[in-house]
């Protein structure tokens, strides 16, 4: 039997966490032979910590041979203590009163508070995987507020983004999903976000020689980047399930690999195509032995670069607001 891993996960009670938690506990994040100890982190606010009781009860009812054991918490330094795996899906959404400065500001506090517990109590190698928006930015945050941790090991999501985009490709070439070799989105998960088919092979062929550069620019970028608000359009409620899909894709690779296919991860820039240090950016990585790797040596068009700059555009408009904030906090 080996030895249980601790995985924390914050915004335990929310949407997305109740479609994560039974799917980490049954297995499909770390494999079917690795014990868990949970720890559901929610907001210190007695709806919330009812609402994770609630959900505790559930996964007690799933009786999952893999569950060590379960529990919440509002208590940061308590959930994050030994902490190997951090998934930060609980963030403060956006209301109609907020414009996106007090968003950041908002998201800032719950991520720098929780950056600096990682840092004091979790385990030296945690992986930390951030979900909650602006996510690129938060986990930027989280990793400042961590500086006796592996700056690589603060990652954000954007697998969301990837597998949006593989199902969208495979449905007009009318291909597999695993037909699809070299395909990631660069930048930010937001608007500027870049789908990237430069280097792509559907079916072992180039994937731009299979659609028109129209249906490209006009229908899958803009379908990628706001396939989140359809959602909501169409069901009422924000992507969950396929979020929570998206960040089991992303910590399973992470933790168990994906041998040379590329998959797309957001992570610390070290100078890496031009992106300046440090911010959180969506780049083609392959992932090995519990560790993930940029995928170098690429030789970018002026199309790939002009689109990058969109997004380092737009993180570095956050990066210079919170950087404000945390030296103030
Ligand atoms: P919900 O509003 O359903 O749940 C959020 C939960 O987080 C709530 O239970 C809340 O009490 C809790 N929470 C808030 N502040 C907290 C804190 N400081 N500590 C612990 N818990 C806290 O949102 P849900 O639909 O689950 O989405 C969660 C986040 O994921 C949102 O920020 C959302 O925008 C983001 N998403 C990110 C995606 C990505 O690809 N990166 C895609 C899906 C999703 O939109």
């Amino acid at each position: 039997m080996k030895k249980p891993v601790k995985v924390v996960v914050t915004g335990a009670a929310g949407q997305i966490g109740y479609s994560l938690l039974f799917r980490i506990g049954a297995g499909d994040m770390l494999g079917a032979d690795q014990p868990i100890d949970l720890v559901m982190l929610e907001r210190n606010a007695e709806s919330s910590m009812k609402a994770a009781k609630g959900v505790k009860m559930e996964l007690d009812d799933c009786a999952f041979p893999l569950l060590n054991s379960v529990y919440s918490t509002p208590d940061l330094t308590e959930a994050f203590r030994d902490a190997n795996i951090a998934l930060l899906v609980g963030a403060r959404p956006r209301t109609k009163d907020m414009n996106r400065s007090d968003l950041l500001n908002a998201n800032a506090q719950i991520f720098i508070q929780q950056g600096r517990a990682i840092n004091e109590v979790a385990d030296r190698n945690v992986k930390v995987l951030v979900v909650g928006n602006p996510a690129n930015t938060n986990a930027y945050i989280a990793r400042k507020c961590a500086p006796d941790i592996n700056p690589k090991n603060f990652t954000a999501m954007m697998r969301l983004d990837h597998n949006r985009s593989l199902t969208q490709l495979a449905q007009k070439t009318d291909c597999r999903v695993t037909d699809i070799e070299k395909f990631c989105v660069w930048g930010n998960h937001g608007n500027t976000m870049f789908p990237d088919v430069t280097n792509t092979l559907i079916c072992g062929k180039q994937a731009d020689t299979l659609f028109d550069q129209q249906w490209y620019l006009d229908y899958f970028v803009p379908t990628v980047a706001t396939r989140g608000s359809a959602i909501i359009e169409a069901r009422g409620h924000s992507s969950a399930a396929s979020a929570a899909n998206a960040a089991i894709d992303h910590i399973r690779d992470w933790c168990l690999g994906s041998g040379d296919k590329w998959q797309t991860m957001a992570v610390p820039s070290n100078g890496e195509y031009g992106i300046p240090e440090g911010l959180c950016f969506g780049m083609p990585v392959t992932c090995n032995n519990g560790d993930y790797e940029v995928v170098k040596s690429l030789e970018l068009t002026e199309f790939q670069k002009e689109f990058i700059k969109k997004n380092v555009e737009a993180l570095e408009t956050e990066r210079k607001v919170v950087d404000e904030i945390i030296a103030n906090s």
